[in-house]
């Protein structure tokens, strides 16, 4: 992009959707890094004239907008020192935790939030200089919650988006933030603030309410400039028609055929699938599986339990310990409970292809879900596209924002180990027609509302005129 030129739709993210891979030779290209949020961006991006704003990866490097695959990318740069303060630091130490419900204990560091306002600030002049007049921006996830008001200072012309994937949490935990008024005006320079589940939303203007002490109505929160800013649900999906064709491949049912004969044919395979991340539940779950087959109620000529922990934020102090303790965790379980040739877990700490991954939802009978928090969870979703044969059973807990949706999985409580170890046999015992019922139902909810149909209702309810104050609006104040 020339820089005469702009966009007139804009979407803003921590990451841009590519990944630079470096040849031999020296020479540098640029990988589409694979992801919902671009597949349903894509067609809008090409409809419009369409740009994306993001971090390239590296450190130190100031990199030109460049066009791939017919998107404009504007990479903004990010020291050394800003990639540990803002993103390890702030994003993934302070907000991280705090937004999933205090499951790891938040750091506070002055300096974390001031690389956070400067990097904030990189991205709303950099989202201002490559935007038309009147143009569309929608700014993506807790890493950019100031880029909003940053960008309406500089651009009042703009009409603004937010879209928070991960949970927002409740007064209580959200007080504790020391600038956490700052964080809600940020969030106030939208048009409209979107969240995953409805109660996101209602904690959002609760909050606005008390903290921030501006006028709320329902979903509305009035400004005293006239401005409205509307908060609601968007719940994220998954590309289904996209997995469902990859799934139903020759390759990859060869591929999920020969998967249980490595695994030795077990009668049961399980499967978990996540980044290797404290907030997915992961421990309690091999914990689970663990003392199903310590007392006897599985062995391990009979299930065996496939987890996939994708490395993720290694840098990060507490992704070390936990990575230290499910490294312990299954060392133990394998080595009190395996036999030779078959092992209890198959712990897998690398990240898989995509066919690999469908392979994987095809060859499993359960996929075990259970995050301690979670804003949506995508993995629960594909695995039920991409049981297109109405066979598998889903566990999920009640914590992930999926589960507002697939009301027909196994319910867990994460927290409720002999819980967890009830659903895991219910799931595994159920009757093939009992699971194709309940699989068939969640199949129709992801299959119609996928992740086109969800930027869609965004952009739309974005599109729509807010009012203004109006005398005869009554209110709730900040009293309440
Ligand atoms: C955040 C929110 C929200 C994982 N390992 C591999 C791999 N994956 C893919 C999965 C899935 C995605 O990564 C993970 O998405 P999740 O939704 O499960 O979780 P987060 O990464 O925490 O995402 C979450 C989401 O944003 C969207 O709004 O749902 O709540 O935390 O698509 O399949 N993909 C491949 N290889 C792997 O090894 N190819």
């Amino acid at each position: 992009m020339s820089p005469q030129h702009t966009a007139d739709f804009l979407i803003v993210a921590n990451r841009l959707p590519v990944d630079r891979v470096v040849h031999d030779d020296g020479s540098v290209d640029w990988r589409r890094s694979p992801g919902g949020l671009v597949t349903a961006i894509e067609p809008v991006m090409r409809a419009h004239d369409g740009a994306w704003i993001g971090w390239s990866g590296g450190t130190d490097e100031e990199i030109e907008p460049f066009v791939e695959d017919e998107m404009t990318l504007v990479p903004v740069p990010l020291s050394e020192q800003e990639v540990e303060e803002f993103y390890e630091g702030f994003s993934n130490a302070t907000l991280w935790p705090l937004y999933h419900d205090l499951v790891a204990k938040p750091e506070f560091h002055r300096e974390w939030w001031e690389a956070y306002v400067r990097v904030n600030r990189r991205f709303a002049e950099r989202t201002a200089a490559a935007a038309a007049d009147g143009a569309t921006v929608w700014v993506q996830d807790y890493q950019l919650q100031l880029v909003p008001a940053m960008l309406r200072e500089l651009r009042p012309d703009l009409r603004i988006g937010f879209f928070l994937h991960i949970p927002f949490p409740p007064l209580e935990l959200f007080q504790q933030i020391p600038w956490r008024r700052q964080l809600l005006e940020g969030l106030l320079g939208a048009d409209l603030v979107g969240f995953q589940r409805p109660n996101n939303a209602q904690n959002f203007v609760r909050l606005v309410r008390q903290r921030v002490g501006h006028k709320t109505h329902r979903d509305l929160v009035y400004l005293p400039d006239g401005r409205t800013v509307e908060a609601a649900a968007f719940p994220i999906s998954i590309d289904a028609k996209g997995l469902e064709q990859l799934a139903r491949t020759e390759e990859v049912a060869a591929r999920a055929k020969e998967i249980r004969e490595q695994l030795g044919n077990p009668r049961h395979v399980l499967l978990g699938v996540d980044r290797l991340d404290y907030t997915k539940g992961i421990y309690s779950r091999l914990r689970a599986f663990g003392e199903l087959l310590e007392e006897g109620a599985i062995s391990v000529e009979d299930a065996v339990f496939v987890q996939v922990a994708t490395p993720s934020r290694e840098r990060v102090d507490q992704y070390r310990r936990l990575r230290d303790e499910v490294d312990r965790l299954v060392g133990r379980i394998n080595g009190d409970l395996g036999q030779l040739g078959r092992p209890a877990i198959h712990y897998l700490h690398t990240s898989q292809p995509r066919e690999e991954m469908a392979a994987l939802f095809r060859a499993a009978d359960v996929c075990v879900v259970t995050p301690l928090a979670d804003g949506m969870n995508l993995v629960a979703k594909e695995y039920v596209v991409a049981r297109y044969d109405g066979g598998g059973a889903l566990v999920l807990s009640e914590f992930a924002g999926a589960a507002g949706e697939l009301r027909q999985a196994f319910m867990v409580n994460p927290y409720d180990i002999n819980g967890m170890k009830g659903a895991i046999l219910e799931a595994m015992r159920a009757r093939p027609q009992e699971l194709a019922r309940r699989m068939k139902a969640m199949r129709r909810t992801v299959i119609e509302n996928d992740v086109a149909d969800w930027a869609q209702k965004f952009l739309d309810t974005l599109a729509m005129e807010r009012p203004h104050h109006e005398k005869h609006v009554r209110p709730t104040h900040a009293t309440e």
